[in-house]
């Protein structure tokens, strides 16, 4: 199979928690703003995320990302209907969304699909579907997200990578959840080809800063992990 290849840092627009960071300015402009930063700071690729917010507006965000950053990867979570109408590379789907196959046929052969797991049968499952890459989370503790399933820990991402490495499949593994700067070695040491972060990298004041140290950890950490 094609061989997908994923920047070590995947870093998330998560338009809830950007717009309550905010203090009162448009959620676009929050969105926008940090979108431009992450670029800034390096990241070629990013995931939109937009849980709380109606449709049209998450569809007029994601245009406006699409139309600021031509030339980075987008994702966009959960909707591959979203997907296609703003533009995007790729669609990230979770356990209760649309499956992986009616996903792909939304988005097409071309597009990137991703999806989440959260334990190794959800992991073992994935591994015949239709997808580019896969997910394993929460490996921390994470405020990020509503309702998380249970912390599945650097040996949740050893596990992952394992039953990855038995398949024969050579998808990415992207892990997620509660990944600070502090434990982004950690998780490529245990396995993973990239780390997937929301607020280590929201709580910083200057967050270009913040993205560049990921990706330079990483680097150091992916180069440590080959020899
Ligand atoms: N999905 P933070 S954990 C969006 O387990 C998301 O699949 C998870 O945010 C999963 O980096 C999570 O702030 C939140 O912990 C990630």
């Amino acid at each position: 199979e094609a061989l997908v290849r994923l920047p070590l840092l995947y870093p998330m627009l998560d338009a809830d928690s950007l717009m309550a960071a905010s203090r009162g300015g448009s959620a676009m402009q929050a969105v926008c703003s940090h979108a431009l930063a992450l670029a800034e700071g390096g990241c070629t690729l990013m995931q939109y995320r937009a849980k709380r917010i109606g449709m049209r507006e998450a569809l007029a965000q994601a245009r406006e990302l699409r139309r600021l950053l031509p030339s980075v990867t987008l994702i966009l979570n959960d909707r591959a209907d979203l997907a296609v109408a703003a533009g995007f590379d790729g669609v990230h789907v979770g356990q209760g969304d649309l499956s992986p196959e009616g996903a792909r046929r939304v988005v097409g052969a071309a597009a990137l699909l991703g999806l989440s797991t959260h334990n190794p049968e959800q992991l073992k499952e994935a591994l015949a579907k239709p997808v580019d890459y896969l997910a394993i989370g929460p490996i921390f503790a994470t405020g990020s997200k509503e309702n998380p399933d249970p912390v599945v820990g650097l040996a949740g991402v050893a596990e992952a990578r394992r039953l990855l490495r038995e398949s024969g499949r050579t998808l990415p593994l992207v892990a997620i959840g509660g990944i600070t700067l502090e434990r982004a070695t950690a998780a490529i040491e245990a396995g993973a080809d990239s780390v997937a972060v929301i607020s280590g990298i929201l709580s910083a004041a200057d967050p270009a800063e913040r993205a560049r140290q990921y990706i330079k950890t990483l680097e150091t950490a992916k180069h440590a992990a080959a020899v």
